[in-house]
């Protein structure tokens, strides 16, 4: 297989890319009615991407070159695709409970783990049913993001009398802030990490255990450990029960594994959490099809990244829910593809992942959209939108609900941004071709998050596989990590020699500069 650059593809997408389409002129309503693709309850409308029928052609004549189905198809069976670690990528092995079809050995002996896991789960919130009030979650990145993101957009679907917390930071304000006002009697906690290594996790619950100690609680009576079979943490006396995953589900693909599960299971019931795995098994099996939706959205970003050159995705959800998927999609799009190097080592001689940001809409609309829409750099946008609210608690002012502002701002934006204004002061003028897109669906409902999460993981990887990028690792997170325990080792010394005073915090960066 060709490099990305090598292609024939990537020559004519450079060609056609000194004269993108031009959206002021060009937006008509047969455009936005053509320029679109649905699967899997969703409609991804694109008439607003700076792209002809002939990009669109070349688009997907890469994608064939890359063999992106292909590259898919192998991810899905199991194939060794993070060949840094010589690991396979199986995350959607985790929802692969719903069907019959003959998966390759290696995905069937994930899947089939993966299922103990459930019913494991199944029996013991059954078990705990009634007893616990609240939940906290200890973990960060992968072991946080998702889950987190994924319960705060399904808070209309959680279970009265069933609270769940997150704690991530280190920072010790985390942890009190997070157990005020909790009673800890009726508090469960589970610890996540798949290393059963990572020092803010291990510190927070240590942090947490005396504070059920103090209390007069037994922690064994309260805490759950969600990690890697045999890692550090892999110690079932320590926890009222313990959950695996394994090596070929990564952090931030780690949602739908247990990692998301006993928090989700206990908010929305096993149920509930069910109905995420199976709309991400839906999306799983969709991204295995021609012109599915998460390649189409790779292949526009990959136009507006390599061949219009923007750096930088906003994802603007209009859907309060979704407040902190963006956060999760930073972690998942910037780990995944914020790569120097191709899959042989060799420096890429192009651009790889963008800055990927993003807030909900409207409140985006009050502060950043200044920029977006007249500042001197583009800024492609993902808009995310439903036509139905999740309560359906709405009122009609001034005959219209506060569902049909909210969709109405969306596409206003929409249509603003890509054909803009002619005025003739300066300052009021919108020059337009903002290239954007809308990921249009009915409702956030735990199916519909699930093939959503689904959605952007497959994006990413298709990105991944057109670069020929390794997107399942992430050894740009570890500098930080190994300066941070070297400079933790200059506070721990002086204790550590018993009377010496702690070591001052300014002299410690200092002293760490000059050695
Ligand atoms: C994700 C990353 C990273 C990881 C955290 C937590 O893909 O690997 O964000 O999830 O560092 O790791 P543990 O789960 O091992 O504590």
């Amino acid at each position: 297989m060709k490099p990305f650059i090598e292609t024939s593809s990537f020559r004519r997408l450079q060609e056609l890319s000194r004269h993108p389409f031009d959206l002021p002129s060009g937006l008509t309503p047969e455009r936005i009615a053509t320029m679109a693709i649905s699967g899997v309850g969703f409609q991804l409308l694109y008439g607003t991407e700076r792209v002809t029928p002939e990009v669109l052609d070349a688009l997907f004549a890469l994608a064939g070159e890359r063999d992106v189905l292909g590259q898919m198809v192998q991810m899905q069976s199991g194939a060794i695709l993070n060949r840094s670690e010589g690991r396979a990528v199986l995350h959607t092995a985790m929802r692969d409970q719903f069907d019959a079809r003959q998966t390759a050995p290696m995905a069937q002996e994930i899947a089939e783990k993966a299922g103990r896991e459930l019913q494991k789960l199944e029996t013991f919130l059954d078990r705990v049913e009634g007893k616990y009030t609240d939940l906290v979650q200890i973990g960060i990145g992968g072991s946080d993001l998702g889950p987190r993101a994924l319960a705060i957009a399904l808070q209309a679907f959680h279970r009265p009398g069933h609270r769940v917390h997150f704690i991530s930071n280190v920072d010790p304000d985390d942890v009190h802030g997070v157990l005020a006002g909790l009673d800890l009697k009726k508090t469960l906690v589970v610890v996540v990490s798949k290393s059963g290594s990572t020092l803010e996790t291990l510190t927070n619950e240590q942090l947490v255990r005396a504070r059920f100690i103090k209390a007069g609680l037994d922690p064994k009576h309260h805490f759950i450990a969600v990690t890697g079979e045999k890692s550090p943490m892999d110690d079932p006396e320590k926890y009222l029960a313990s959950f695996y995953m394994w090596d070929c589900v990564g952090g931030r693909y780690s949602a739908t594994s247990m990692v998301g599960g006993v928090v989700l299971g206990f908010a929305l019931g096993f149920h509930g959490f069910r109905e995420i795995l199976r709309g991400a098994h839906a999306m799983d099996r969709h991204a295995l099809t021609p012109d599915n939706l998460p390649l189409t959205s790779a292949l526009l970003g990959i136009w507006n990244r390599n061949f219009l050159h923007y750096p930088t995705v906003a994802i603007i959800p209009y859907s309060q829910a979704l407040l902190r998927f963006p956060a999760h999609l930073q972690q998942l799009d910037m780990e995944s593809n914020g790569k120097h190097v191709d899959l042989g080592g060799v420096s890429c001689p192009f651009s790889t992942g963008p800055v990927v940001w993003g807030e909900p809409g409207t409140n985006g609309q009050h502060s950043f959209y200044q920029l977006i829409h007249q500042g001197t750099d583009v800024v492609p946008l993902e808009f995310i939108g439903f036509c139905k609210s999740q309560y359906g608690s709405d009122l009609e002012v001034e005959h219209t609900t506060s569902q049909e502002k909210l969709l109405s701002n969306l596409f206003a934006q929409s249509i603003a941004l890509a054909v803009g204004q002619n005025n003739e002061n300066p300052n009021k003028v919108f020059l337009g071709n903002r290239p954007n897109r809308i990921l249009l669906s009915e409702r956030l409902d735990p199916f519909t998050m699930g093939a959503l999460l689904s959605f952007y993981e497959h994006k990413v990887a298709f990105q991944g596989f057109i670069w020929g990028i390794n997107s399942f690792d992430q050894e740009g997170v570890q500098l930080g990590k190994v300066l941070a325990t070297k400079i933790l080792k200059q506070f721990s010394g002086p204790r550590l020699r018993e009377a010496a005073p702690p070591f001052p915090l300014a002299e410690s960066y200092l002293k760490f500069l000059e050695d």
